[in-house]
């Protein structure tokens, strides 16, 4: 280590007096100007866990659909997974320590975790949309140059992109190439492939209205189409041309609002869904011919891909397991739903993508999703591996279910219900969701995947008392890990009822 190096580079990299931040449920996040320091100091440490883990790390630079004055950044492990739990607790020690402490705090995380100095390290970057965003992966960059890292900037790229340039690197080629064009190539074709297999036709099928919260989705799709040209027809709506970020838009405004994203024209019963701020969160709505706005969320989402899953496993004989994970978000409906009458093992996780993937890792189809639009499919090596074995030997009608499962590993799309039947699967219970502003929200802890509060005491027997009074009524609280509040749930039996249920429970919270 160039101790001087450090030294200078730390202090053009200042950070804010008395400003604590911790790696969150999702990296850093917060305004963009209080994030240089924080950013250059992840690049130090993303050469370490570079070194540590002999693997390409990525960097992302992004606050996903947070406001566009925010930003963040999130590191991210050689198989395109969160960050390891350990290395969470260095990368906020490292974030706090005072200037003259940072090279101490290195050698510290060197030592504690064996970390051979001599090792080479490769970095890859990229980043979103926000104004904020090129200066900072910037100094990622000049963080990791000081402890003699390598790196690759992709630049502008979705979340789940630099996962997959990740992942491609330290794979040695089997999956892919590292690169955009590869990317899209892939993913089209399978999406082709797909879709010739499905007995439908119409335009239905082929036709989106996206809105891209004004950010990289936009771009990104627009680089996407050339290789969708004969499958999928794409229209985009808040490309990032006028509107700001996230701003009126984008999957977080319609999931909290249950609304339609301004700057879209909706007609009746056209398929159109939304993208967060970094592209890894969607959600699909349509408005029917009353003009009532349906929402198919997270949950629905994760219904449609394990009932189609499991379809394909019963007709190619096989007994892969699968598992579906949600949070305490997930709607009471689609838990009853994927349970009673899918008869799939539902389990509940706390809020954040990597509680979620860490527990769909226990099965050969681990299928995840929050409500909120992130989630996505595991596939086992194991099952992996069979499935591919499958495609290649099985004969006609089975050879062609596990062909497409093998394509539905590259990409996820429709299985031919239209989107009003794939709304109808069940009806969600009706819900809301509130925040509410405390002094202190760390006094709120939680246990039973965040669906009971331990304190403070008292808490849970009010809700409980409240909850009561509801039919089909269930609400929780919990302290948000991405903003200074309290997030309160609650579902009832009308839209009236669980309004007043999580009215009540937030004047509960003070
Ligand atoms: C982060 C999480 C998201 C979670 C949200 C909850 C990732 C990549 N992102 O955005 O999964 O739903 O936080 O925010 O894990 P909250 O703690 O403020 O409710
Ligand atoms: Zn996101």
């Amino acid at each position: 280590m160039d101790l001087d190096a450090i030294t200078k580079h730390s202090t053009s990299h200042a950070k804010p007096n008395g400003l604590v931040l911790q790696y969150g449920t999702a990296g850093f996040r917060t305004k963009a100007e209080h994030l240089d320091h924080i950013m250059f100091r992840m690049g130090l440490l993303a050469v370490l866990r570079s070194k540590h883990t002999k693997s390409t790390i990525g960097v992302m630079v992004t606050a996903s659909h947070n406001p566009e004055e925010d930003n963040g950044v999130k590191l991210v492990d050689p198989l395109g997974e969160m960050l390891a739990p350990s290395w969470e607790e260095h990368a906020t020690c490292l974030a706090n320590v005072e200037e003259q402490d940072i090279q101490r705090v290195l050698i510290d995380i060197s030592e504690k975790e064996a970390v051979n100095l001599q090792q080479d390290a490769f970095i890859v970057i990229g980043r979103d949309t926000r104004p904020s965003s090129e200066k900072l992966s910037q100094s990622v960059i000049d963080g990791v140059t000081v402890l003699g890292g390598q790196f690759h900037d992709y630049g502008l790229l979705t979340t789940p992109q630099l996962h997959y340039m990740v992942y491609c690197r330290n794979t040695s080629g089997q999956y892919g190439k590292a690169t955009l064009e590869e990317y899209y190539q892939k993913h089209s074709k399978a999406f082709v492939e797909l879709t010739k297999q499905i007995s439908c036709s119409g335009d239905e099928y082929r036709t989106l209205k996206v809105d891209c919260a004004n950010g990289i989705g936009a771009l990104k799709l627009k680089e996407m189409e050339d290789y969708f040209s004969q499958g999928l027809s794409v229209h985009l709506f808040n490309d990032g041309t006028r509107g700001k970020l996230n701003h009126l838009c984008g999957a977080d405004f319609v999931k909290s609002h249950q609304k339609p994203p301004e700057g879209m024209e909706m007609k009746s019963n056209e398929r159109c869904c939304s993208f967060d701020g970094d592209a890894d969160r969607i959600v699909y709505y349509y408005q029917d011919a009353d003009g009532h706005f349906h929402l198919i969320d997270g949950d629905k989402i994760a219904t449609l891909i394990s009932s189609f899953l499991k379809e394909l496993l019963l007709e190619i004989g096989e007994s892969l397991n699968i598992g579906v994970i949600q949070t305490a978000y997930a709607n009471g409906s689609s838990t009853r739903y994927l349970e009673e009458v899918m008869k799939v093992p539902v389990y509940c996780t706390k809020t954040g993508v990597k509680h979620l993937h860490h527990k769909a890792q226990e099965f050969d189809i681990g299928v995840y999703f929050e409500a909120n639009g992130h989630g996505t499919v595991l596939f086992s090596k194991a099952a992996e591996m069979k499935i591919r074995q499958l495609a290649k030997e099985l004969e006609d009608n089975k050879r062609k279910a596990a062909k497409i499962l093998e394509n539905i590993i590259a990409i996820l799309a429709l299985k031919g219900l239209t989107v009003q039947q794939w709304d109808a699967l069940y009806m969600d219970i009706p819900n809301r969701q509130l925040k509410v502003k405390v002094a202190d929200r760390q006094v709120i802890s939680t246990t039973d995947a965040e669906r009971q509060a331990v304190t403070p005491p008292g808490l849970q027997e009010a809700i409980n008392g409240l909850v009561k009074k509801y039919r089909l009524s269930r609400a929780f609280v919990r302290p948000s890990g991405t903003e200074d509040v309290v997030r309160v749930y609650a579902e009832a039996d009308s839209q009236e009822n669980a309004d007043r249920l999580a009215h009540e429970v937030s004047l509960a919270v003070f």
